[in-house]
């Protein structure tokens, strides 16, 4: 009898303990996913056209999260998950539409 209340109470201090580290892990996969945003100098965007189709093109990237472009200020700013993508694939992606791109400021 006072074996398996011991027993019982070894079970739930295993059973707390793998939710603590589940829980930890949880915490570092938050961490890993945290967001990063960069500007881009994009060139030859004439209108809200332009800026759309940038728009469409980086938002269909795989980690990114939110984007907004501007032909006035010619450039567009990029919120992504940097485990998931690269400032390298946001550029290629909009220089295979036709305008030019770097990470600017
Ligand atoms: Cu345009």
């Amino acid at each position: 009898m006072k074996r398996s209340y011991t027993l019982a109470i070894l079970a739930t201090v295993v059973v707390a303990a793998v939710i603590g580290a589940a829980s930890l892990t949880v915490g570092a996969d938050d961490s890993q996913s945290a967001l990063t945003t960069t500007v881009f100098k994009v060139g030859g965007m004439t209108c809200g056209g332009c800026e759309a189709s940038v728009k469409t093109v980086v938002k269909k990237l795989d980690g990114v999260e939110k984007v907004t472009a501007s032909n006035k200020e010619a450039r567009a700013t990029v919120t992504y998950d940097a485990t998931k993508v690269s400032t390298d694939d946001i550029v290629a992606a909009i220089e295979k539409i036709g305008y030019t791109a770097e990470v600017g400021e």
